[in-house]
């Protein structure tokens, strides 16, 4: 892949995106894995959701606010979120699944396709799955 080109792209979508941060760091480290500490009875889990703004990161935090769920924090710079959530009552499965339900694409799963298209133009990130 171009990566150059590829980071131009990004940085063309977050120029657009109303209410984007500037990117001066737009280099993209791709984590593959998702870091969960557990303590007490609340897991919390960090881990990639692709978005491009504060708009994102309403709508993908938004689709956390759910039984089970004490906290969820999208990075719009590192794109990494991390959530907290009693895991006897929503499992790491299901939240990967809402975040997908939303349109963004997660480490485990793709985002829905009709939710994508309906998200304002500037939050249509570049797709990842
Ligand atoms: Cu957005």
């Amino acid at each position: 892949m171009n990566i150059s080109k590829y980071i131009i792209v990004i940085g063309v979508v977050l120029a657009s995106c109303n209410g984007a941060k500037d990117e001066k760091n737009t280099s993209e480290k791709t984590t593959t894995e998702v870091t969960t500490k557990v303590e007490n009875d609340i897991s919390t889990s960090s881990f990639k959701v692709w978005g491009n703004c504060e708009m994102c990161k309403e709508t993908i935090e938004g689709s956390l606010k759910v039984d089970g769920v004490e906290k969820a924090d999208w990075d719009v710079d590192s794109k990494i979120m991390t959530v907290s959530y009693n895991a006897s009552k929503i499992s790491i499965d299901q939240i990967f699944k809402n975040i997908s339900s939303v349109g963004y694409d997660n480490i485990a799963l793709r985002g829905n396709d009709s939710a994508y298209k309906e998200l304002p133009e500037c939050c249509q990130y570049d797709r990842k799955k």
